[in-house]
């Protein structure tokens, strides 16, 4: 037997007097007080009891029941706690340093993408320049002479036809206008029947006028006789002194800084900044648009040089075409004796 608060234990009878009723609820009431809070886990009311041992199971199972609930809902609250902390998200600290890092790893992907995009273009335009050049052996081949450049009003057509190609310009002496890709059947072009390098900017093309234009006039080369035969555009590693470029040349004398001093042709892309440099030392000898040279024989040649270089930028991509290659082939096809 348990005695809880003050209560003194009485007798069970059957007939409950009113006297039991009013310490029964008082008995409760005293359990509602209990340093539980609210919560004491004895409903109000009355319930009756064969036995003191009886009300005091009922009582102590209450309890276990009530304590059980209570600990169940701590659980459940701290559960939800550490979800909360956990599922909160990341702090401004942890978000800038977050995004710094995202930074870096796009700035590192991108820097390499780029410049793979780039080896792409050069890589394709290298291909181009080259196909132009054979396809130039071939016309050779063909026709016996080699085609005049096109202009930009020509439709990628030489002009003029088979003959002393045009100077595009005042002070111009060696025609340099763009490659006749629809005269030697070349694509992709552009609309005005250009072909493009890898960033679409028409290839360029200039041909020798030594020995009377011979190169591109109907059997001058049969005519003129390989033996007399002199193309004179210049190939040089970099840009010729004054005195040099004013007599045509890579140097004085012409032992140094040259790559061909007999190409028959030149053909060439501008590079990635063909619209807004051509200026520098070097590129100004290929003529561009944003060249001061007038076209003349002198053409340069080198691996790119960035911004800044003693020369300027450079990124032209030029290939020549070389006499005694056109002689054998013209020879093989029986256009030359
Ligand atoms: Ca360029
Ligand atoms: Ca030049």
């Amino acid at each position: 037997m348990r005695t809880v608060g003050h209560r003194r234990d009485r007798p069970i009878t059957f007939s409950a007097s009113a006297e039991l009723l009013v310490e029964g609820a008082r008995f409760n009431d005293e359990i509602h007080l209990l340093p539980t809070g609210n919560l004491t886990f004895i409903p109000k009311g009355v319930t009756r009891f064969s036995t003191h041992e009886e009300a005091n199971q009922d009582q102590l199972n209450r309890l276990v029941d009530g304590m059980a609930r209570i600990a169940e809902e701590r659980f459940r609250e701290l559960r939800a706690r550490n979800f909360l902390a956990k599922e909160r998200g990341f702090t401004l600290t942890e978000l800038a340093v977050v995004l710094v890092i995202v930074a870096l790893m796009i700035g590192g992907l991108l820097l390499p993408l780029a410049a793979q995009d780039n080896i792409r273009r050069t890589q394709e335009t290298q291909k181009t320049l080259n196909d132009a050049r054979d396809s130039l052996l071939g016309f050779a081949a063909a026709n016996g002479r080699l085609p005049c450049p096109a202009t930009a009003l020509s439709n990628g057509i030489e002009d003029p036809v088979g003959g002393v190609c045009t100077l595009f310009n005042a002070g111009d002496t060696v025609p340099v206008g763009y490659l006749p890709s629809a005269t030697l059947g070349l694509a992709p072009v552009d609309s005005k029947g250009r072909l493009l390098d890898g960033w679409n900017n028409p290839i360029r093309y200039g041909v020798t006028v030594a020995n009377s234009s011979a190169f591109t006039k109907a059997n001058g080369m049969a005519t003129t006789g390989m033996t007399s035969l002199a193309p004179d555009l210049r190939v040089c590693a970099s840009a010729p002194a004054a005195a040099a470029l004013a007599v045509g040349q890579c140097a004085v004398p012409e032992t140094a800084n040259v790559l061909a001093v007999n190409a028959v042709a030149v053909i060439y892309s501008l590079g990635a900044n063909a619209s807004v440099a051509g200026s520098g030392t070097d590129e100004t000898n290929n003529p561009n648009p944003n060249a001061t040279i007038a076209a003349d024989r002198v053409f340069v040649s080198h691996e790119p040089a960035p911004v800044g270089a003693a020369n300027g930028e450079f990124d032209d991509i030029v290939v020549w075409l070389s006499p005694n290659i056109l002689f054998n082939r013209m020879i093989a096809a029986g256009r030359l004796p």
